[in-house]
């Protein structure tokens, strides 16, 4: 067997045995067997000096490299056996299974967006289609289209937040939205009914903030637009809303409004879950809250976006979200929802 060969196959042997090592204490004697003074490998080395020079030559080269290299795996297989000791000894002393495990703090949804993803939710299951939009709009949007011309007292500076920015070239300034109507606009721009859609999100208004009011807040508002949709269309749906949301024995009630954008318009109150209609605190005494605003879309926001008043009609209504949990859970002051308090958070 010439040389070469029988390196090879020693090679294998020993990195074999290495393998089989499974404690640090087993390496010393593996060192000793294949890279000691009296090693097979270190009779391959002192042989060499009987061979001729070109298979000298090259037969050096081979073992000196096998010598490397078992070297070498001799470290790593050391390195891991530590590691593993160390790691199992740590572990003995360190783990006591009898302890109970530590408990994992759980975050879980802000109350408003737990109503507004019920709300939503309740919506989506009655064919509405769910739309978000930019909070940074333009008054054409907000207001214009909204039946809310430039000299509308609801556009004057006090409810709003202008943004510091030069208008466009049509003219449009832009503003933080005070309600999320402007994605309603953009949504029937860009298409013929039939539509129902609603949209969920941020609204901000320049008012002063107290135990009712914010000056930031969340809305849902919804639309359905088609032909032939009538009154009765807006009370069926809000009706079978509020006894989803509120639970089917709880009496809802209508009354007119006004509100620029729709004719009629009317105000939705489901009985007070507390006094049933007798009158309390939580419902002001009159027995009644006030959940939603609602009315069939003025002809004029229609004719706006295209869709023709003569052959189609619509529904539309808008809630605020923060007045729904503060009512279901009788929170005193609507700013503990944005005080970032823990201790007021973790109850919901
Ligand atoms: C389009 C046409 C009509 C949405 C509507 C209300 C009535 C309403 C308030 C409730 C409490 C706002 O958050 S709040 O202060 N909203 O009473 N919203 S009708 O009407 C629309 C919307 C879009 C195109």
């Amino acid at each position: 067997m010439d040389i070469k060969q029988r390196i090879s196959e020693l090679r294998v042997q020993a990195l074999d045995e290495l393998t089989a090592a499974d404690e640090t204490s087993g390496l010393e004697p593996w060192r000793v067997r294949w890279l000691g003074k009296k090693s097979r490998l270190t009779e391959i080395l002192r042989g060499l000096a009987s061979l001729p020079i070109e298979e000298r030559k090259e037969a050096g080269a081979v073992s000196n490299e096998l010598k490397l290299e078992l070297e070498a795996a001799l470290k790593a297989r050391e390195d891991i056996l530590r590691d593993c000791e160390i790691a199992s000894s740590a572990v003995r002393d360190a783990i006591d299974i009898s302890m109970p495990g530590r408990p994992f703090p759980r975050g879980r949804l802000h109350p408003v967006s737990q109503a507004m993803n019920e709300i939503a939710a309740i919506f989506s299951g009655m064919g509405f289609q769910v739309l978000e939009g930019p909070a940074v709009e333009w008054d054409y949007y907000n207001f214009d289209m909204l039946n809310m011309p430039k000299e509308h007292p609801a556009r004057a500076a006090t409810d709003t937040f202008w943004l510091d920015a030069p208008p466009n070239e049509k003219g449009w300034q832009m503003l933080l939205r005070t309600h999320t109507s402007p994605m309603q606009i953009r949504a029937m721009e860009k298409t013929q009914p039939p539509i129902r859609l609603v949209v969920p999100g941020i609204v901000h208004r320049y008012e002063a903030t107290d135990a009712t009011h914010l000056s930031m807040f969340h809305q849902l508002e919804g639309l359905a637009v088609d032909e032939g949709i009538g009154l009765a269309d807006l009370k069926g749906t809000l009706t079978e809303f509020a006894r989803r949301f509120f639970g089917p024995d709880r009496r809802v009630r209508f009354r007119c409004d006004f509100f620029p954008y729709v004719e009629p318009g009317a105000e939705m109150a489901v009985e007070c879950a507390v006094c049933r209609g007798e009158g309390c605190r939580l419902c002001g005494g009159s027995g009644w809250i006030e959940v939603l605003g609602s009315g069939m879309v003025h002809p004029s926001v229609l004719e706006g976006v295209g869709i023709d008043p003569k052959k189609y009609s619509g529904f539309a209504f808008g809630m605020g979200i923060e007045r729904i949990p503060l009512l279901k859970y009788g929170v005193e002051d609507i700013r503990l929802f944005y005080s970032s308090d823990l201790r007021f958070l973790r109850q919901f």
